[in-house]
């Protein structure tokens, strides 16, 4: 594939609701889109990216120098022949895995178009659909908490959860588990708690939770071990993994018995198949998760999510649980049991509306030889 132009948008899309973590609250949802062109053909990428270094020490605009400084010039004008050709074009550069990873699902696309193949397909996809869930973020208080939940429930969503912070987890996980005695029911922290709170999860651990997702800090796999070690519930990881030998080294020490794959965390689809495969092996369960993705971001997430080993719902909700206007189409919808379809169309299997795309670019850069 030689790379012709490549495309940079930096895009803002209004929630539909806010959504608030453990390291804050966002009314818009804000990301990089990427087109890359070659003979004809068009590929789209996003990247996770966000306005704050809350989830990540990425944001939109460490990526956008990243991808526009480093990585879009390692491809401009070159023969790229796949995937891994690009990540070893990249081999000097370090981390920045969110930007590496958007311009790879661009890549991912593309490839897919030029073979007339899905990327399901070429990832080796086993299902049609896939089971999802939802992540609920922290609420006014429990029972708002409780209603919100009752509506995810009542759409059809058969898996929930919710966000947890400190101060606001065990009252907020007792309310829920006691309307909902049966709900297959998870938290997430993201690694706002010390070992110092122990006792909060063993009250957790009560809950009958299928997880725990990164209760400790991302670069402390020691201490996630220590805490797995006093639970029954498995911890699940996410911030922590950013590669395949990150997950090697998380289930050698038992530091998690599950976890949260997503593609852009460790810099792509790619590597996101190596934790896949991994855990596979070693029958470790994987779900996909998410980063409130447009239509482009989710469609491969769908792909992520057919592989065998994703046997955990994922966090992959229908596209109008995030957005009243999507930038990609078809839009996702829930099925009755509470699956998404996965989609067939080659590449990313979505199409771009290039008007709402427009509407929502912030700022745009065009890069060609
Ligand atoms: O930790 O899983 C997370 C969204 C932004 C950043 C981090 C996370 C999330 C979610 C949302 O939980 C999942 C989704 O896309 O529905
Ligand atoms: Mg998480």
């Amino acid at each position: 594939m030689k790379i012709e132009v490549i495309e940079l948008r930096h895009v803002r899309m209004r929630l539909r609701e806010p959504f608030e973590t453990s390291f804050g609250v966002e009314l818009d949802r804000d990301c990089l889109i990427l087109r890359v062109d070659c003979e004809g053909m068009t590929g789209w990428g996003e990247c996770v990216a966000g306005i704050t270094p809350g989830y990540s020490y990425e944001t939109t605009k460490t990526a956008w120098h990243i991808l526009s400084e480093f990585y879009i010039p390692t491809v401009l004008g070159r023969e790229v022949a796949d995937v891994e050709d690009y990540h070893r074009g990249l081999g000097a550069f370090k981390g920045h895995n969110l930007a590496r990873a958007g311009l790879e699902m661009a890549l991912w696309d593309l490839m897919g178009k030029v073979q007339g193949k899905s990327l399901t397909t070429i990832l080796g996809g086993v299902v049609e659909r896939v089971p999802v869930g939802v992540s609920i973020g922290i609420q006014q208080d429990p029972s708002a908490l409780v209603d919100a939940v009752g509506r995810y429930v009542e759409a059809g969503y058969r898996r929930v959860k919710i966000k947890i912070k400190p101060g606001r987890d065990v009252f907020e996980v007792e309310a829920v588990r006691k309307s909902f005695p049966d709900l297959p029911l998870q938290v997430d922290a993201n690694s706002a708690y010390t070992l110092e709170d122990v006792a909060v999860f063993e009250e957790l651990d009560n809950q009958q939770l299928l997880l725990i997702e990164q209760p400790l800090a991302e670069d402390d796999l020691i201490d996630h071990s220590r805490l797995q070690a006093r639970l029954q519930t498995p911890i699940c990881l996410d911030e922590s993994i950013l590669s395949a030998r990150h997950a090697r080294q998380a289930l050698e020490i038992d530091a998690c018995r599950v976890i949260n794959i997503k593609a852009g965390r460790v810099s792509g689809l790619l590597e996101g198949l190596a934790v896949h495969d991994l855990c596979y092996e070693a029958g470790v369960p994987v779900w996909c998760g998410g980063m409130l993705e447009t239509g482009i971001g989710r469609a491969a997430n769908l792909a992520l999510a057919s592989l065998p080993g994703f046997t955990l719902p994922g966090d992959i909700s229908a596209s109008d649980r995030y957005y009243a206007e999507d930038i990609a189409e078809p839009r996702f919808t829930l099925n009755p049991d509470s699956t998404i379809d996965v989609p067939t169309g080659s590449g990313l299997g979505v199409e771009v509306v290039s008007d709402a795309l427009d509407r929502v670019t912030l700022h745009r850069e065009v890069y060609k030889l």
